[in-house]
């Protein structure tokens, strides 16, 4: 039996702008205080007037609004001890947002910002973001207001313990995979497929997607995410004429996208002078230290304060400072959503920024793209340039429904060939439709295409 869907709330037929507009009012109302959701939803609609021009079957009643509401929303308890044995109560979420094109797919993060409107964001961008990659994918984002920072280890494996006893019920490798995003890497990928594996009693390694290498992991997986984005900014500069070697680039955030760009710009001959947390930044006019800063990163679990001092004359800390105001040729954005605001665009500018290309989800308000590209600067929206990362993870999953491993060069070249198609793909969309240059027109459209010929030829479901 289909589904029952709501009744369209589209009003008969309309001009595409009119009924875009409709949409987007529609979905302030049914999701109130949910500014992030809004604001991805938001940009999407205001791509798509050219595409539902040359395509008006993709206007047909029913079908944008269940582009904007996901299949499923599962919001869940997940109470855990902690070392002193009072028990905490977090909320986990798993928003199930499509699986027109494949498993539900995309990370989980633990950080105290997260809520249900930032996770449905998340799945949203991820259901695009995976189309845009042309590989088998739907897109599903989840996480908890989980705080992990001082936490025990002990302490994050219970609770990883405990989410997974929940989660369990709703992921499978045909169903919905789960990865990696903010305040979820390696470590929680192994507690979490641990608690699996003993509660399915099943060795069924495509369920999760970051995996240890000796237990189904992917080669370059952890590093994929950044050394994509670095790939699509070096195209984005191609376009312009102009190489990655020797041009100065300001990365945020010290995490597992900002620590691997940085170390794929050094190895293209960039110099690298920024990373940061949410506490400040640090400058080093040597460029950054990569060893330096994995080991207080990843391995002592530091701040970034500690870099600097631990660095030697070359570095400064600058508590609450913005890596946007360091002179940069090339800006990546890798820590969170809405990083990068008006201010920090035109401190870029000033500086005579000619690329910015997102390595995090969303990390450009609205009103900072258009000052940039309103200036010409060449933009890489974060659900085509930091694609890479669900790229290995699909590679993964091939991987593991093979009993394979692929060797690390084999995984870096094809890596490589989609972030490339990717990148084409965006650029020959936004002149298709005469936007030359805007791969944010361009990344909405292919995607949003893609999707909707699929629902399309689905029916309704
Ligand atoms: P990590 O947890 O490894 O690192 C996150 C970094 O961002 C830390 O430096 C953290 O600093 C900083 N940060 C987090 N929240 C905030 C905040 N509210 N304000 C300021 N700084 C903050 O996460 P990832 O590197 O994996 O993720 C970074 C971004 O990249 C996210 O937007 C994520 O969605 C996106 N992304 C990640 C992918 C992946 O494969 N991991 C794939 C594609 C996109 P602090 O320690 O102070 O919190
Ligand atoms: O935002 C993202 O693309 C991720 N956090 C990675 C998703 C994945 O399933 O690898």
């Amino acid at each position: 039996m289909p589904t029952p869907v709501p009744r369209s709330s589209l009003p008969g037929p309309r001009a595409p702008r009119g009924r875009l507009d409709a949409l987007y009012a529609e979905v302030q109302r049914r999701d109130p205080g949910e500014p992030e959701f809004h604001q991805a939803v938001r940009e999407v609609l205001d791509s798509l007037g050219p595409s539902l021009a040359r395509h008006p079957e993709f206007a047909e009643p029913g079908l944008m609004e269940r582009v904007a509401e996901p299949e499923r929303q599962i919001v869940f308890r997940v109470p855990w001890q902690d070392d002193s044995g009072t028990t905490r109560v977090n909320r986990g979420f798993r928003v199930e947002f499509s699986s027109t094109l494949g498993p539900y797919k995309g990370g989980l993060r633990f950080h105290p910002s997260v809520n249900l409107g930032i996770v449905k964001f998340l799945a949203f961008e991820q259901v695009l973001k995976n189309a845009l990659t042309g590989l088998g994918l739907g897109g599903g984002k989840g996480g908890s207001d989980f705080d992990p920072r001082g936490r025990s280890e002990p302490e994050v494996m219970r609770f990883c313990q405990s989410f997974m006893t929940e989660l369990h019920r709703h992921v499978g490798e045909h169903t919905d995979i789960p990865a990696g995003d903010i305040g979820v890497g390696g470590r929680e990928i192994g507690f979490l497929f641990g608690q699996y594996r003993r509660i399915t009693n099943r060795w069924e390694p495509g369920v999760l997607t970051g995996k240890g290498r000796d237990w189904g992991g992917s080669a370059l997986r952890s590093q994929s995410t950044g050394y994509g984005n670095v790939l699509y900014a070096a195209h984005l500069l191609r376009t312009r004429g102009e190489e990655l070697a020797g041009r100065r680039v300001v990365v945020s955030g010290s995490g597992n996208v900002a620590v691997h760009s940085i170390e794929k710009a050094q190895e293209l001959g960039a110099h690298v002078l920024t990373a940061s947390d949410s506490d400040g930044c640090v400058v080093d006019e040597k460029g950054i230290d990569v060893p330096l800063l994995r080991e207080i990163k990843e391995v002592e679990r530091g701040r970034i304060s500690a870099y600097a001092e631990r660095r030697g004359a070359s570095a400064r800390y600058l508590p609450g400072g913005r890596v946007w105001d360091v002179p940069a040729d090339v800006a990546l954005p890798s820590a969170t959503q809405n990083e990068l605001d008006a201010g920090a665009a035109l401190a870029l500018l000033r500086h005579g920024v000619r690329v910015v290309s997102e390595g995090a989800n969303m990390p450009t308000t609205p009103e900072a793209i258009r000052i940039l590209q309103g200036a010409g600067v060449a933009f890489g929206p974060g659900k085509a340039a930091n694609a890479g990362g669900v790229v290995t993870s699909a590679f993964e999953m091939q991987q593991n429904a093979q009993r394979d491993t692929w060797s690390s060069a084999w995984v870096e070249e094809r890596l490589a060939l989609v972030m490339r198609t990717i990148h084409d793909t965006c650029a020959e969309t936004a002149a298709l439709h005469g936007a030359p240059g805007n791969h944010v027109l361009g990344a909405n459209i292919a995607a949003f295409e893609r999707l909707a010929a699929a629902m399309l030829a689905q029916g309704v479901v």
